[in-house]
Formats: structure tokens, C-alpha cells, sequence
């Protein structure tokens, strides 16, 4: 759809999903749309960027089973403290994919436990809508606090299956519980003009074109001018060699600035 979607502010009083309203405010507040992934290895790494980057951000996304020397005291529970000192929130890009007894089980069990502690997870739409089912029950059983699930509807990879008629079909899917499942990751974006879904795009670096591993990258302004409300990046802000405050700097600064021109 072409249609441009509307304010932050005023999509933070009509959403219907509670946990869109809070990441809108958010977002309104410090002026961010910006949600800055962190693929790293160390506690301690993940940590000291998540307090030094957490004033230039609405989102951390966390891949935490990549942690070598993860545990449930020492990573997640600094993070909630940060996520409260800094006034962002968690997305463990957990991609969910199996049937909704199993992924329950995986959202709420094991050493990760994530429902109690991700504000935002993810998962692939190909099982269909018991995979929505399971994690929404999952997360009613586990927490009274809000909770959010975006599907997966664009990949930013080449050769991504996820297109056309599979896309329109993870819209659909979508639209059968919009108080959780509140939006999509997608290089586009989706739904009819009446709707809002809220659209977070990783593929996003102002300096390369690609990693080798078929990442593609396209510009902040690429991407929020195609519709996208929340830039996701990882190695253009935290890569080898880059000052990642300066960075931070610079991607909130041209989100901004993309999501300003995109309102008028
Ligand atoms: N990620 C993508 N593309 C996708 C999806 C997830 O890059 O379509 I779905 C993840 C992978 C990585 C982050 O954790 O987003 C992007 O990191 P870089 O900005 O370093 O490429």
C-alpha cells in the first residue's frame, strides 16, 4: 500500500494492540525509531552497548542464544534494569516456527524462558495460526505485562521466499488476533489503508550494500519512505572498527528525519 501511515502520536492512541501503544510513546518521547540489534558473543559486550547505545533507541533486538557465557541472572536480568533505566524495549528475534504446543513450550520454558522478559518476539506465519494461538496463550499464562508478536512477512535476504502470495497470506493471518500480533518484520509496508500494522525492517546500513552471506542493504530513508516505522541495524551501528555511539547517532538522526519528511 501507498498510503502514508499516520503520526506516531496519533497511532499511539489508536492502536489495538497495548503493547504497540507503549512502543509508540516510547518513540514519541526520544524521538527514535530506531532499533539497534546486537549479534554478540559476550555478556559483558552485550550489556556495556545496551547501556551506552540504550538513550538512542526505542528497541534492542536480541539474539540471546548466541551468548557463550549466558545465564538467566546475569544476562536478562541487567537487561530488564536497563530497559527501565533507558526506557526501550526487548525484542528477542526468536523466529518461531513450529506448531503452537511446541512453540508455548519454547516461548515460556528451557534456560530462556522469554516471555517474561521480551516485550517483542517473532515468528515465521508457515505453520499457520496455531503457531499465533500457542505463543498468545503462552504469554497470557505467563505475565500480566504486555506483550507482542510480529510475523514474518519479508525476509531482507536474497532469494527470500517470503513473497507475494505468501506475504499476503501472513497479512491474513495478522489480522486474526491484532492485540498481539501487532505488526510485521517487512521491507514494506502492509495492510490496508484502515489498518495498522506496525512494520520493523532489518536490512538496513548507510555504508554497504551487502555482507557476503546474502544480507542486502538498502538506506534509512529507503526504508521509512517505503513505509517501514522502525530501522533495524546491527553491524552498521556495532561492526568491526565503527564507533557505535557516533553510529547510533547518525541512524536515529536519519530515521528521524526519513519518518518527518514521510508526514508531510
Ligand atoms: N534479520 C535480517 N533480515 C531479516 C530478518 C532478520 O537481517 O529479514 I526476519 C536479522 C539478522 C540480524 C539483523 O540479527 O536482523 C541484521 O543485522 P545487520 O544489520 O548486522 O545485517
Amino acid at each position: 500500500s501507498n498510503i502514508t501511515p499516520k503520526s506516531y502520536e496519533s497511532r499511539m492512541a489508536t492502536h489495538p494492540s497495548p503493547l504497540a501503544r507503549r512502543l509508540f510513546k516510547i518513540m514519541v518521547e526520544k524521538q527514535t525509531n530506531l532499533c539497534v540489534s546486537l549479534d554478540v558473543y559476550s555478556k559483558a559486550e552485550l550489556l556495556q552497548l545496551v547501556d551506552t547505545l540504550g538513550p538512542y533507541v526505542c528497541v534492542f533486538k536480541t539474539h540471546v542464544d548466541i551468548v557463550d557465557d549466558f545465564s538467566y541472572e546475569s544476562v536478562v536480568e541487567p537487561l530488564v534494569a536497563l530497559s527501565k533505566k533507558h526506557n526501550f524495549l526487548i525484542f528477542e528475534d526468536r523466529k518461531f516456527a513450529d506448531i503452537g504446543s511446541t512453540v508455548k513450550s519454547q516461548y515460556t520454558s528451557g534456560i530462556y524462558k522469554i516471555v517474561r522478559w521480551s516485550h517483542i518476539t517473532n515468528a515465521h506465519a508457515l505453520p499457520g495460526p496455531g503457531i499465533i494461538d500457542g505463543l498468545y496463550a503462552g504469554a497470557k499464562e505467563v505475565t500480566d505485562d504486555e506483550r507482542g508478536l510480529l510475523l514474518l512477512a519479508e525476509m531482507s535476504s536474497k532469494g527470500s521466499l517470503a513473497t507475494g502470495e505468501y506475504t499476503d497470506k501472513t497479512v491474513a493471518l495478522a489480522r486474526g488476533n491484532t492485540e498481539f500480533t501487532f505488526g510485521f518484520i517487512a521491507q514494506n509496508r502492509l495492510g490496508e489503508p484502515d489498518e495498522d500494522f506496525v512494520i520493523m525492517t532489518p536490512g538496513v546500513g548507510l555504508d554497504a550494500k551487502s555482507d557476503g552471506l546474502g544480507q542486502q542493504y538498502r538506506t534509512v530513508d529507503e526504508a521509512v519512505s517505503g513505509g517501514s516505522d522502525i530501522v533495524i541495524v546491527g553491524r552498521g551501528i556495532i561492526g568491526k572498527g565503527r564507533d557505535p555511539i557516533a553510529e547510533a547517532k547518525r541512524y536515529r538522526d536519519a530515521g528521524w528525519a526519513s519518518y518527518l519528511a514521510r508526514l508531510k
